[in-house]
C-alpha cells in the first residue's frame, strides 16, 4: 500500500491527494503534525530532508517533492493526467514551471498575511499584488483559449495551481482574481471535480 506523509491543509499534500483520487489509487494517509513540529523531527526529515510535506512510500520506494510525486503516480498507472504526445507534455511542463516560478510566490504572500497572520511589509504586498496580477493575466489569456492549462484535458498542471487558488480566494487577493473571468470559470470547473472535493475533505 502506498503511504502519503502529509498534512491535510498543506497545499503540496493536496496536489498529491488530488492526483491519487483522479487516478483511483488507494493509499494510507499518515499525518505529519505541524503543531507538534513533527515535520522537523528526525523521523520525517529522513523522508524529506527539508522537513516539509508531502513525501510518499510506495512499497519501499520513497519520494518527496509534490510535483515529482504527481508525475510518478500518473506514470505508474498509465494515467491521463499527462498528455501522451511530446508537445502536449511540454506545454503541461511549461505551465507547471509558470506555477512554481511566477505564480506561487505572490499567491502565497496573501495566504501568509491573511490566513497565517504573518506580518508582511507594504513593499512585499505591493510586489505580491503586481506579481499576482501579472501571473493571472498570463493564465487568463491561456484559459481564454483552452479549458485547461495543458489544452483540452485536465492535467497535473491544473492540479499544481488549485490549492493556491483556493486559499487565495479566501484572502484579500479575491478581488484581484475576480477581474480574470477565464481563471474564475476554470476554477468553477476544476474545483467541482470529485478528486478535489475528496482531497479537501468535502466528500
Ligand atoms: N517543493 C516542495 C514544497 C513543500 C512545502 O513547501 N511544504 C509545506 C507545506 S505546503 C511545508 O512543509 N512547510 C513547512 C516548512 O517549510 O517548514 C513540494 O512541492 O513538495
Amino acid at each position: 500500500m502506498l503511504t502519503v506523509y502529509g498534512h491535510p491543509a498543506s497545499t503540496c499534500t493536496r496536489k498529491v491527494l488530488t492526483t491519487l483520487h483522479e487516478l483511483s489509487i488507494p493509499y494510507d494517509f499518515s499525518l505529519v503534525d505541524f503543531a507538534k513540529g513533527e515535520h522537523k523531527g528526525a523521523e520525517h526529515v529522513a523522508r524529506q530532508p527539508f522537513g516539509q510535506v508531502p513525501a510518499i512510500d510506495d512499497g519501499g520506494f520513497a519520494l518527496y517533492e509534490s510535483r515529482a510525486i504527481c508525475r510518478y503516480l500518473n506514470d505508474k498507472v498509465g494515467g491521463t493526467l499527462i498528455p501522451p504526445d511530446l508537445q502536449g507534455r511540454a506545454v503541461m511542463e511549461q505551465w507547471i514551471s509558470v506555477e512554481s516560478s511566477n505564480f506561487v510566490v505572490p499567491a502565497m504572500k496573501f495566504v501568509y498575511k491573511d490566513i497565517f497572520h504573518r506580518p508582511q511589509s507594504d513593499d512585499a504586498m505591493h510586489d505580491a499584488i503586481a506579481g499576482l496580477e501579472r501571473a493571472l493575466a498570463v493564465m487568463d489569456a491561456r484559459l481564454a483559449e483552452v479549458p485547461y492549462f495543458a489544452g483540452e484535458t485536465f492535467s497535473i498542471a491544473d492540479i499544481a495551481y488549485m490549492p493556491y487558488v483556493e486559499y487565495d480566494l479566501a484572502t484579500s487577493a479575491r478581488p484581484i482574481y475576480e477581474k480574470y473571468l477565464h481563471v474564475m470559470a476554470w476554477w468553477t470547473r476544476v474545483s467541482a471535480r470529485a478528486s478535489w472535493r475528496k482531497a479537501t475533505g468535502r466528500e
